[in-house]
């Protein structure tokens, strides 16, 4: 049978933390998914659109993943793609109670699905999509935080460039 994961977030914009679990969930899964969903409790600044070509670029070395945007329920899009795991990135205790809710919501909705967790590169973990966006807003250097396109557009976004 054939491992499929689903690799969900905001990915708002995607960094190299995501690309990192993303990586190593590629080794251990035959196929990941990687999926754009809505966050109700986060607003946006990249849209669905950008924020996919993004993920497409950073992933493009990476050859059993799969870039995907849904606009529903994380365990709709699960079954939809055949996914037995959903698969995420675990960064610090303060990660942990958000992370647990929200496994237990999905094992909820469908008993079939379990989620895996990566434990984050000590290197990223303190590094978060909001944290990149707020040090490139003041113009701060986050070369090495997130991919070289998504620096790109962060300061066209931020009109820095
Ligand atoms: N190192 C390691 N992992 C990281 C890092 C890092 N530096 N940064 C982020 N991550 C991990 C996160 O822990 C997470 O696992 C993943 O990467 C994605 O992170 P985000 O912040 O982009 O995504 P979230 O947490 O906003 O995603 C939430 C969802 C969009 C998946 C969720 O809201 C959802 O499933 N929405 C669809 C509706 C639904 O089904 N809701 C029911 C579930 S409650």
């Amino acid at each position: 049978m054939e491992r499929i994961a689903v690799c969900p977030g905001s990915f708002d914009p995607i960094t190299n933390g995501h690309v990192d679990i993303i990586k190593r969930g590629a080794r251990i899964f035959d196929r990941i998914y990687v999926c754009v969903l809505n966050n109700s409790a986060k607003k946006a600044l990249f849209s669905v659109e950008e924020r996919l070509k993004l993920i497409k670029d950073a992933t493009k070395e990476i050859g059993n993943v799969h870039v995907d945007a849904y606009n529903g329920l994380l365990v709709d899009y699960a079954k939809k793609v055949n996914a037995q795991v959903i698969l995420r990135g675990l960064r610090a205790v303060s990660d942990f109670e958000y992370e647990m809710r929200i496994t237990a919501m999905n094992k909820k909705l469908n008993e079939e699905v379990d989620t895996f967790f990566i434990m984050t590169k000590k290197e990223y973990s303190f590094l978060s999509s909001s944290i990149v966006k707020e040090v490139a807003k003041y113009n701060g250097d986050i070369s090495d935080l997130v991919p070289p396109s998504v620096e790109r557009a962060l300061k066209e976004k931020f009109g820095k460039l």
